[in-house]
């Protein structure tokens, strides 16, 4: 069993939390996110997301959520830890994709953040 498997239910520092199933044979992997911040006055509602982490210790990973709600994309990457308390802890860095209404608004469409996320029990 290796060091920090993505399975099971996060929440970032944001309060935002998600849920991943089983890590298929190739590291592929599905689940849900619930953000707790939007900027929109549509309802967030449960998003669904798929990714792969590579089969090591201290595993890298990758996501996208597509929103349920929004026009919107948003990719994750980073790498999973494990802490001094042996604690999982998943530092990531996000691209967000909103939608351009034209291609000359292409140029603002994209943002970038970073997110820390912890196991919830
Ligand atoms: O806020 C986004 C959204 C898209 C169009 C109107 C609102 C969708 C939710 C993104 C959630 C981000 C944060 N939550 C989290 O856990 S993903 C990265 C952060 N981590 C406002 C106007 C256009 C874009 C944003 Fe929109």
């Amino acid at each position: 069993c290796s060091k920090c498997h993505l399975s099971g239910r996060w929440k970032n520092d944001l309060g935002s939390t998600m849920s991943i199933g089983s890590v298929d044979s190739k590291g592929g992997f599905e689940g849900s996110y619930l953000t707790a911040v939007s900027s929109t006055n549509n309802t967030i509602t449960e998003s669904p997301l798929a990714g792969a982490q590579q089969l090591d210790d201290e595993p890298t990973v990758g996501f996208t959520v597509k929103w349920t709600f929004s026009k919107s994309m948003t990719v994750f990457t980073g790498q999973c830890f494990e802490d001094d308390n042996g604690n999982d802890v998943l530092e990531t860095m996000w691209l967000l994709r909103s939608h351009a209404g034209e291609r000359t608004d292409n140029w603002k469409a994209t943002s970038v953040g970073r997110n820390i996320f912890t196991r919830e029990l």
